[in-house]
């Protein structure tokens, strides 16, 4: 086989970037792990960026976003029962959407079939070779055969636990890892949420979040030591622990019903670098993880598919390749825009037992510099929101 651009994973990064390459006449081919069902049952990310939007809407999958999500100018931070809202409308002139990332995925799912988009599924032992020659290939194992891609380019999206980020010799990459010491146990249940907008909570007891998917369908997390076992969490036990981390209005506000997922994600901030290895290209989770709190990390995998579409678009329909060869700066530097907010976040909102006194005293007088000065509640609007592309 041969293609022009070889996508290895097909979560929101590789789809969205088949989808936008396609549409600029660039042919691809995805090679996805696991079957099709598997990647639409997984539930993750909710809040996206207006810049996602945008993107989302120029690879003609935005329509159905735009009809059932929500549009929130704000949301809410409380602390020790203190609510602040932090007006993303009024501080930076902007807005999230919620809209779950299963449904973005399945409205990209649709596009690609649109467009007769050739995604396999089910490959095994996925091998790229000579990314840092003129003839890239890729290697794989479908329905017991071997097979082979030829290409110009292949994009590694294949997520935190993928093998593109392998292929970069380790004298040439560098890894910057952040390890917190909890993670987050996260509720679906079909009951409406307990507020309008999102509820960020923290309080002796830990971090809560309050989110939501739509009028009837809510998403809950509570911080938790990092080594445990969502077994020890009956729905009971999860209702009364969250109910105890919000804030009184929210917590007599609070619709309780049977769970319909129930996981943790340990949470952590890494970035690999360089994002470009010859022709080999890093997008997404597969470079980079920040920590859940500041709702960024399908938004980055986002802008990263932005950069490598508009530079291989130079490069296939203006003949130009300067914007590849700075495929990896550009997004580099969003990205870590996006790491400093999400570890300033994460550090603001929940407990650390074993750090230092004097470190767990400043989140209150942050908190405090927030509900005192527009400009500190701006600063974190515009990140919440979403830098520039
Ligand atoms: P994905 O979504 O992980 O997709 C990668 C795809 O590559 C496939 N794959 C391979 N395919 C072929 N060969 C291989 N060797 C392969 N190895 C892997 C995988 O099966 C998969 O289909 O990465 P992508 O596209 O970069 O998208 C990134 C986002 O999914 C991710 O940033 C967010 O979901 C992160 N995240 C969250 N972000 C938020 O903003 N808010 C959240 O609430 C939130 N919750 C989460 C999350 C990530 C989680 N993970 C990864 C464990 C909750 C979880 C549980
Ligand atoms: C979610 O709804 O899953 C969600 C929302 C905001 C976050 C993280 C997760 O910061």
């Amino acid at each position: 086989m041969r293609t022009q651009v070889a996508i290895i994973g097909a979560g929101p990064a590789g789809l969205l970037l088949s989808q936008l390459l396609m549409k600029s006449g660039i042919e691809t081919i995805v090679l996805e792990r696991r079957s099709r069902e598997y990647v639409l049952s997984r539930i993750r990310a909710g809040v996206i960026e207006s810049g996602a939007v945008d993107l989302l809407d120029k690879a003609g999958v935005g329509d159905r976003l735009h009809r059932e999500g929500h549009v929130h100018d704000g949301c809410n931070l409380a602390y020790d029962q203190q609510m602040l809202r932090i007006d993303f409308k009024s501080l930076c002139g902007d807005h999230v959407v919620v809209y779950g990332q299963t449904e973005i995925t399945r409205d990209l799912y649709d596009a690609q079939d649109a467009l007769g988009a050739n995604i396999i599924h089910g490959v095994d032992d996925v091998e790229i070779i000579g990314a840092d020659t003129d003839s890239p290939y890729v290697t794989f194992k479908h329905d017991g055969q071997d097979k082979r891609i030829d290409c110009d380019f292949v994009a590694g999206c294949d997520g935190f636990h993928g093998v593109s980020r392998q292929t970069i010799p380790d004298s040439v990459r560098s890894e910057f890892e952040k390890i917190y010491p909890f993670g987050w146990l996260g509720v679906l249940s079909e009951t409406p949420p307990v507020n309008d907008e999102l509820i960020y909570a923290s309080g002796p007891r830990g971090f809560a979040l309050a989110s939501m998917r739509s009028p009837v369908l809510s998403r809950h997390y509570i911080q938790v030591p990092l080594n445990e076992k969502v077994e020890n969490w009956s729905d009971d036990a999860f209702w009364d622990e969250y109910r105890k981390r919000l804030p009184q209005s929210a917590a007599e506000a609070l619709v309780t019903g049977p769970s319909i997922e129930k996981s943790i994600a340990p949470l952590r901030s890494f970035v690999s670098e360089p994002m470009k290895w010859g022709r080999l290209f890093l997008c997404g989770d597969a470079a980079h993880i920040v920590p859940p709190t500041g709702a960024k990390g399908l938004n980055l995998a986002a802008s990263d598919v932005f950069y490598l579409w508009r530079a291989m678009s130079a490069h296939y329909n203006d003949k130009d390749g300067a914007l590849i060869d700075r495929y990896g700066e550009d997004a580099l530097a969003r990205v870590w825009q996006a790491m400093r907010f999400s570890w300033w976040m994460t550090r603001l909102m929940h407990l650390f037992p074993d750090d230092p006194a004097f470190d767990q005293r400043i989140p209150a007088v942050e908190f405090a510099h927030l509900q005192n000065s527009e400009t500190a509640r701006r600063n974190l609007a515009e990140n919440y929101v979403g830098l520039p592309y």
